[in-house]
């Protein structure tokens, strides 16, 4: 229950993204508070020292994302009327630059092949070694081979939105970031932007501002082909989000999540006690409750069509998109139909993948954490509640250690009655070139980013 255990998520990014979540393991949680609060103090003097520096100086505290077409802070103060949508003046890939933005000396771009076999594990090492982790340095996520191929390979995908920087001499990758091509409304208005992930750079190369590099070199790249906007999330607070969602965590295997630190039991509670309170049913209650399979795209894709246009932010799927990132995928995506005996209509949808976290320093005999990522899901035959536990009970079957949902959509019907406990990270939703007049509350963000 989510009192009786506690569950943190730094940062959660990614993806939640960001992210892997934790607790440490050493050290007492007392002093863990205590330094919380330290942090607290310090991140608000900090704070306001910045603020007074920048008051002074008028020195930007987001030296490259000040001056970006986002959102800015103080947008809603400043008393202009702004306008929602484009920020910049409309351009022409005629106007864009042929070539690549400058790298350090001894750095080269590249565009990062993903049939390439080679390619493939050059990605999947640089992110494994790299990528996302918790505050405390516990986790990180590991997104396998298979994954990437997948995420990053939707119909109408660009190699050349796939960028890497190698070094000249040894040809080593030791930065990325991605987009994939999408369409997504926004407000009631449909956007063909590129979702921006996977930024990542090796750790020996951080702070020397080459992410606003990468940055805007993916920007150009987008723009050649006459796209304009971008949609990401990212666990840092940026200028300026347009929603803040929030992960939540039920724990499936809870023994193993208390031994790896991810999730530590309330004081007043007991292992055999928590583990009674997470038990599930062996099996999925919903009747007619079956893998997704190929036939089912069209109606899938309708379904999920008609739920996703009520909400304020969605993407709009084609059905080769949806054949695409929905059909079951081994150890990757996991998607459910519920079909109607009777009509054989499509009622219910159930969908989640499987991002593992490596656990970094595990004094324990656990290397890897199995985490279920809350997808897509439709239910009208029966209340969300009851199909989310389905959904909870085909992770455990799948051998899942937890899973995890962000607060998007409709998931506040269903989180604290299946016992999902709070994270501690937020999951910061942005827009490129394209502004919102008000923040959108996660309840109406439908956009689900690997
Ligand atoms: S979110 C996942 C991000 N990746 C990680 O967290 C992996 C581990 N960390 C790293 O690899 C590095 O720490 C990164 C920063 C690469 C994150 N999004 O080079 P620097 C700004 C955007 O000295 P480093 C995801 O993948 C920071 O505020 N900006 O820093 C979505 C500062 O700018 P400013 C970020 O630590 C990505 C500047 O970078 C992020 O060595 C969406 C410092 O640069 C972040 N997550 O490297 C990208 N973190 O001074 C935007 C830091 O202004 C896409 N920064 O504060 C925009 C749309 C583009 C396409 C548009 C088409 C139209």
């Amino acid at each position: 229950m989510p009192e009786e255990s506690e569950t943190r998520s730094a940062e959660a990014s990614p993806s939640a993204k960001n992210d892997a979540s934790a607790t440490s393991s050493s050290a007492p949680r007392g002093a863990e508070r205590e330094n919380e609060g330290a942090a607290d103090v310090g991140s608000l003097l900090d704070a306001l020292v910045r603020q007074r520096l920048s008051d002074a100086t008028r020195m930007p505290t987001h030296e490259f994302w000040e001056t970006q077409p986002v959102g800015q802070f103080g947008d809603d103060v400043r008393g202009e009327a702004l306008k929602e949508g484009p920020i910049d003046a409309p351009k022409t890939p005629t106007e864009v630059s042929e070539e690549g933005g400058a790298l350090p000396p001894g750095y080269e771009w590249c565009s990062c092949d993903l049939t390439c076999e080679k390619t493939q594990e050059e990605v999947y090492e640089l992110l494994t070694n790299n990528y996302v982790e918790d505050d405390d340095a516990m986790f990180r996520f590991q997104y396998s081979q298979e994954f990437l191929k997948w995420a990053l390979r939707p119909p109408g995908y660009h190699v050349d939105w796939h960028v890497g920087v190698r070094l000249k001499v040894t040809k080593t990758l030791v930065a990325f970031i991605t987009g994939v091509p999408a369409k997504v409304q926004v407000n009631g208005r449909e956007i063909e932007l590129a979702e921006i992930n996977f930024l990542c750079i090796h750790k020996k190369l951080r702070s020397k501002r080459i992410a606003p590099t990468l940055i805007k070199e993916i920007t150009r790249r987008v723009n050649l082909r006459d796209v304009w906007q971008a949609a990401y999330t990212a666990g840092v607070v940026l200028p300026k989000p347009i929603s803040r969602a929030r992960y939540w965590h039920r724990s499936l295997d809870i023994r193993k999540l208390v031994e790896i630190g991810f999730t530590r039991l309330g004081r007043d509670n007991s292992m055999s006690r928590a583990v009674q309170a997470y038990k599930l049913s062996p099996k999925p209650k919903s009747e007619g409750l079956r893998h997704m399979t190929k036939d089912d795209v069209p109606k899938v894709a309708a379904l999920l069509s008609k739920y996703l246009s009520k909400f304020a932010v969605a993407p709009i799927l084609s059905e080769a998109e949806v054949e695409h990132l929905l059909l079951p995928r081994e150890d990757v995506v996991y998607s459910y139909v519920v079909e109607d005996e009777k009509t054989k209509m499509i009622t219910d949808f159930i969908s989640f993948y499987n991002l593992p976290s490596q656990i970094i320093h595990g004094n324990t005999k656990h290397k890897t954490l199995k985490a279920a990522y809350s997808y897509y899901n439709v239910a009208t035959s029966v209340p969300l509640v009851e199909l989310m536990e389905d959904a909870l009970i085909l992770a455990k079957c799948n051998d899942f250690d937890v899973f995890n949902a962000l607060d998007l959509m409709e998931n506040n019907t269903f989180l604290r009655e299946l016992k999902f406990g709070i994270g501690d990270g937020n999951l910061h939703y942005y827009l490129y070139n394209w502004r919102v007049t008000h923040d959108i509350e996660p309840s109406q963000v439908a956009l689900v980013l690997t």
